[in-house]
């Protein structure tokens, strides 16, 4: 994909002038982000648009309330920011409403709950080490403890989640809101399968598409609409936009989801994120945007093939969108060595939880890796084995202790990732 780039001398000037110490860190980051290869799952690059929304004066004003109906004056440009962001939002996912304001992930799915629930009431979501999100229940996140979460898993023998399991749950704890969605769920998520469980109990269905949604809006993944009654998602990880967040819905929800959203939860909304979803949802709604979303999902097929041929065990199997999860177990090597390996080989992962861990979470057995970041810089399935390959390398120097091979991959990673270059980062 082309994009407009600056030389990296020439990109921060007021910046360098200003702060030298902080420049020479954004520098670092940036040539950091140029050199490696970013599996993150839920990272990737946003393009130069996008950055410059963010970058913008629209950061200066305050705007608590919605369009036409502020707390502040000054708003002629600010509405019209928020009401472009807005109405794209329902355009891409299909949905009656939508609200741009949430800071993140995490304080979008306290809103749903504030919409929709009382302290004490029951919530069922995807337990953390089965997939799942912090957020969905599980009890160090204060949804676990200010409610009262019951978690559901997947299947020991495919990894899948366990619809008798969901439904066996819904049933005995009747919880107000289910959540669907998670962190490292490498396999569609059947959401008419949770819409029908919800409604029998009569529960609001939360969609947590987080992860997903650059892949709902380009059609590579099915959507929650119309089986949800809200949809929460990020705006920074498939969907290449801003650090931000936004909460869809049903008209008949969407009073209950702003209440809760402002004054419920936050104050005034980040106008430069809001303005750099906009940008963001253009990108999304353009036909190059179906191309990224199916390529990602290509290339995530492709990767995981040439993990499996080359003798890696994946959490159920494989992938049917951006996400791999790789227990190490029989290569005894635990996935923080691995992830810390891989570091200094330039290929940026994390470790995780696999379902039934044995292992502690800062300790577990597995690492997650994606395809968002590679596919944004036009890696395509062609350059999957190498990556295969280097992950195996690496994992087998992390076992060995040979710092030396690492050192060699490092070098292979950046001459590679040089002639890809990513979207948003000035040039060398
Ligand atoms: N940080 C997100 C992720 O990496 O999946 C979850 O909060």
């Amino acid at each position: 994909m082309s994009q407009p780039r600056m030389s990296r001398s020439l990109s921060h000037p007021a910046l360098s002038v200003a702060d030298p110490e902080l420049a020479a860190l954004v520098g670092a980051e940036e040539q950091l982000q140029a050199d490696t290869l970013r599996l993150i799952p839920s990272e990737n690059y946003v393009s130069a648009a996008v950055l410059e929304a963010t970058g913008t004066v629209l950061q200066n004003k305050y705007s608590e309330g919605y369009a036409g109906r502020r707390y502040y004056e000054g708003q002629q440009n600010i509405d019209q920011v928020e009401t472009l962001a807005v109405e794209r939002a329902k355009a891409v996912f299909g949905v009656e409403h939508a609200n741009v304001q949430p800071y993140s992930g995490s304080p979008a799915n306290l809103a749903a709950y504030l919409a929709f629930a009382e302290p004490g009431d029951t919530v069922l979501g995807m337990a953390l080490p089965m997939g799942g999100h912090l957020t969905h229940g599980w009890g160090v996140s204060a949804t676990g403890t200010w409610f009262r979460g019951v978690q559901y898993g997947v299947r020991p023998d495919t990894a899948l989640i366990d619809f008798d399991e969901v439904r066996d749950l819904a049933r005995k704890e009747r919880p107000k809101i289910i959540f669907c969605g998670g962190t490292a769920v490498p396999r569609t998520i059947d959401f008419a399968a949770f819409g029908e469980i919800a409604r029998e109990v009569d529960a609001v269905l939360v969609a947590d598409i987080a992860h997903i949604a650059g892949l709902i809006a380009g059609g590579a993944h099915p959507s929650p609409v119309p089986h949800a009654d809200v949809i929460s998602t990020t705006t920074h990880k498939t969907l290449r936009g801003p650090r931000g967040a936004m909460l869809m819905s049903r008209a008949s929800h969407a009073k209950a989801v702003d209440k809760a959203v402002f004054p419920g939860l936050q104050g005034g909304p980040h106008n430069h994120t809001t303005a750099a979803i906009a940008v963001a949802l253009r990108e999304a709604a353009a036909p190059s945007f179906r191309d990224y979303a199916h390529a990602v999902v290509a290339n995530a097929k492709a990767l995981a093939e040439a993990l499996l041929a080359r003798g890696y065990d994946l959490v159920s199997g494989g992938t049917d969108n951006h996400l791999v999860l790789i227990d190490l177990t029989s290569k005894e090597v635990p996935g923080k060595v691995a992830a810390k390996a891989l570091d200094r080989a330039g290929i940026v992962v994390n470790y995780n939880t696999v379902p039934f861990d044995p292992r502690k979470p800062f300790d577990p057995s597995g690492i997650r890796i994606g395809t968002p970041s590679l596919t944004s810089r036009g890696l395509g399935t062609d350059r999957m084995p190498l990556v295969a390959e280097w992950i195996d390398r690496s994992v087998q120097a992390a076992a060995k202790g040979d710092e030396g091979a690492l050192t060699v991959i490092r070098g292979e990673v950046a001459e590679l990732m040089a002639a890809y270059p990513a979207p948003g980062l000035p040039t060398a």
